[in-house]
Formats: C-alpha cells, structure tokens, sequence
C-alpha cells in the first residue's frame, strides 16, 4: 500500500491563506481523526463539498478551518485526496501539518503529488515534469516577488528611522542654542528614549530577516565535544536512522556527517564533527581547529557530553567555543548513572535510549524562531543590509556608552547612527539638512 502524503501546499508564509493536502489511502482517516465539522463523518461526507469545521492542534485546542474532501479517483492525484484551507498564520499551518503527520501521514517529497498523479494516469510525464518545474520556480518566484515588495517598505523604514534621528538632532541643536536655560536633563531624556525605540525596530528587522532565512535554508546545527561522547549516536537518533557508524572506538567518525529532518515544517540541518580527542596535543589541536570551522558555520551548537564523566580539559576548551553561538550543552548517557557536574542551558538526554530527543528537537527550535513567523514583515535579504543593520546597532550600543559625555559627543554618535543607516538605502539626500543642523555644533571649534 502506498503510504498517506501529506505536505502544505502553498508557498510558506505568503498570502492570507495556506493549504495542507494529503493524499493516499489513508487520508479521510487521518482526516476525521483531526477536524470535526458538525453532523460530519466518514460517511456521509460529500466530495467536492467545503465543510467548515474546527482542526484539533492539540488536545483541547482548535483551529477553524475549512476541509475538502477529493474521492478517488476523482482527485489530482488520483487517490482519496483531502485539502485543508487555513486563515492562520505560518505557525499554525505548521502545526496542522504536524498533526497530521503525528497521525500517520508522511511528509511528501519534492513533487510527489504530482508523481502519483502521473502513476496514476492523471497526467502525462511532459505534464508532470513542467508542472514541477512550475512549482519550483513559482514559489521561488514568488517568494522573490514577495521579498521585492518589501524593499520599497525597507527604504521607507529606514527613511522614517532617519527622520527620527534628524529630529533628535535638531532638538540637541535648540539645546546648545540655549545653554543658560536648563534643558539638558530633558534632552539626554529624550535621547535614551528615541535610542532605544530606534534600536527595537532594528533588531525587529534583524530578527525578523533571520527567521526568513531560516525558513529558507533551514537551521545549521553543529554536534561537536570530545571523542566517544555520542555525538553520532545523537545525530542517527535525531535522524530517527542509523546514518553515521557509531562504535566505543575512540575516533570514529572521521570526517563531518549531514544529515536534514524537518521540525515544525521547518529544515533543521546536522553536522556530526569528528570528536576531539583526549591529551593528544597535535591531533587535538586539529580537531580543534576543524570543530571551530564547523562551528563558526553554523546557526546552533550542541555541545556534546558523556554524563557519566566529570568534565575533562578538552570539555571545557570545546565548551568555550561553543559559547560563540547560542548553545546547548548535551549531557547524554543518562541512562546510567551521572557524573557530570551540572551546567548552562543543559539537557539530558540518552541517544541510544531516544530519552528527550522531541524536547531536544523543541529546544533547537525555541532558541532560533523565537515568535511567529511573519512573511507580511520587512525582510531584509542582503548581506550588506543586514550588516549595516548590525553597523547600526554597534553605533547605538556607542551612544548608550556615551551617556554620561557631553551633548556634543553624544550628537556625533548619532550622527554617525544616521549615516550609517543611510548606507543601507543610499539615501544622502537629507545629508545636507544634516550637516546644516551638525554645523551650528561647536564640534571642532
Ligand atoms: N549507555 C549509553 N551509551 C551510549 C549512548 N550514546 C552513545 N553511547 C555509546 O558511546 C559509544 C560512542 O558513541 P558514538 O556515537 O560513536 O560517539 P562519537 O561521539 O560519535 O565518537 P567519535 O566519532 O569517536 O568522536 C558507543 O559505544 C555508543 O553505543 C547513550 O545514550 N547511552
Ligand atoms: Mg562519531
């Protein structure tokens, strides 16, 4: 038997509206274990008929949304084919997809809808082939045409901060024209809190742009600690297969192991490191040196431990380095007894005993999609933006440090805040405003 399909169906994110479709033997079944729309069941319901009804995500909570249901073969791929529409945001129908596949449905390939329509003599091969070359280019394209959109709205955010700013800066200006009266108190008021209403925006557009990017290209995650610790245990158990060879030889795993699984609809991509080994100076510092190229590629550390040892020199290095990236420190083989002295954002988990590898699996995913998703909000996708962004950021962090400098000194760094901003869009326009205010400064006097 060919098994149930499942997949959402709609570009991820873009527009009001998403679906999840299933397909196979099995999906009025799993169907009816999810939703329930009143007076409806198996068998009275009608093909080609919407039903609006509620969708079970977890026990006790419930999503409205609507069900088709598609009898075979009258469907497009020929099986029994059921389609959810959803209003909700990118989480939910994520979410409804997981039920799904916690009720037994699989995750479908890369256009295997359209394969079992061609199995079934739906469609031609040709029909297939340019159907999926369609879907691969249309929600690339659109995903592009989407990420277009909101540059305009980038250029216009960004404009909007460095009005923010211009306006700051002139009210300095009024400040240093009147120095008798005693305005300064409410100025430097007035700058921490302009500053920090500019620098929530910003870090909304970094982690906003982040999470597209992630959605995207998945979550890179890196399995790094001494030899023997487990770490290609934890990766076969993550993957839910046997991928990498896992012995109690010391070494093991000589070169980096990949391997992908999906969490929550989104890619969550492993790198199984070669250990690092004990005492051996040479061969450690190249492990070493390898762990750290690995690590400086990835989004997330799990730094790997044998909970049944007190920590080792080695440990501790690997740990620091971890500590460059948002981290997890694993403490596996708790299936035996522990020996491992307590430590920062820990889990205990056994590998081989698949002990907490769903709450590990949360963990990855909590630390990096922090809120919902959200597609409608500005994304910056260019590297050079995004490090303006950070550029920018770096300036205010200068302008908190300079609180207790005079005004001057503090204006300049704002100064130097707007500019950069400026080079995020190209936009000098105001510069001369700028420099019209900056001039009545004492600066360089
Ligand atoms: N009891 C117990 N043993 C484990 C657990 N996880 C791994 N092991 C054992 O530890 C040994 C080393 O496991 P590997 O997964 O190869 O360790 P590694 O960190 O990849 O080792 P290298 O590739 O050599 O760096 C094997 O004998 C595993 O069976 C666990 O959760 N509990
Ligand atoms: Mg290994």
């Amino acid at each position: 038997m060919e098994k149930t399909i499942a997949s959402i169906s709609t570009p991820l994110g873009k527009g009001a509206i998403s679906i999840v479709r299933m397909s196979g033997e099995k999906a009025l079944e799993i169907a009816f274990k999810v939703f329930n729309a009143k007076k409806l069941t198996i068998e009275n319901i009608e093909p080609r008929k919407m039903y609006l009804g509620n969708f079970e995500l977890e026990k006790g909570f419930f999503e409205k949304c609507l069900m088709v249901y598609f009898k075979s073969p009258n469907s497009y791929t020929g099986e029994d084919l059921i389609e959810f529409q959803i209003h909700g945001g990118i989480l939910i129908t994520q979410k409804i997809l997981k039920k799904c596949l916690d009720e037994g449905a699989v995750l479908a390939e890369a256009g295997e809808f359209s394969k079992r329509a061609f199995l079934n003599g739906k469609i031609s091969l040709n029909e297939a082939e340019s159907i999926i070359d369609i879907i691969e280019s249309e929600s690339e394209s659109e995903l592009k045409s989407s990420l277009t959109l909101s540059k305009g709205d980038l250029s216009l955010k960004i404009e909007n901060l460095q009005n923010s700013i211009t306006e700051l800066l002139a009210k300095i200006e009024v400040t240093l024209d009147y120095p008798e009266e005693d305005f300064d108190e409410d100025v430097r008021e007035t700058i921490k809190k302009e500053i920090g209403d500019i620098k929530k925006q910003i870090e909304k557009l970094i982690n906003d742009s982040r999470n597209a990017k992630y959605i995207k290209h998945g979550i890179n995650v890196a399995i790094v600690g001494r030899t023997n610790v487990g770490k290609s245990s934890l990766l076969n158990a993550l993957l839910g297969e046997n991928k990498a060879i896992v012995t109690d030889i010391e070494g093991t795993t000589r070169d980096s192991i990949e391997g992908s699984f999906f969490h929550n609809g989104i890619k969550i991509n492993l790198i199984d490191t070669a250990g690092i080994r004990e005492a051996v100076d040479e061969v450690e510092k190249i492990g070493i040196k390898k762990s750290k190229e690995i690590l400086d590629k990835s989004d997330i550390v799990m730094f790997v431990v044998d909970g049944t040892k007190r920590l080792s020199d080695s440990d501790l290095k690997i740990l620091n380095l971890s500590k460059k990236k948002p981290y997890i420190c694993v403490v596996n083989k708790t299936d035996k007894s522990r020996a491992v002295e307590k430590l920062e954002n820990e889990i205990e988990i056994s590998a081989v005993f698949n002990k907490n590898i769903d709450e590990l699996k949360n963990k990855i995913f909590d630390i990096i999609i922090k809120e919902e998703i959200n597609f409608n909000n500005i994304i910056v996708t260019n590297e050079r933006q995004l490090q303006e962004l950070s550029n920018a950021l770096k300036n205010i962090r200068e302008i908190e440090n300079a609180e207790a400098e005079v005004l001057e000194v503090i204006a300049m760094l704002i100064k130097n805040l707007w500019t950069t901003l400026g080079k995020i869009t190209g936009n000098t326009e105001n510069e001369n405003i700028i420099n019209l205010i900056f001039s009545k400064f004492c600066l360089g006097k």
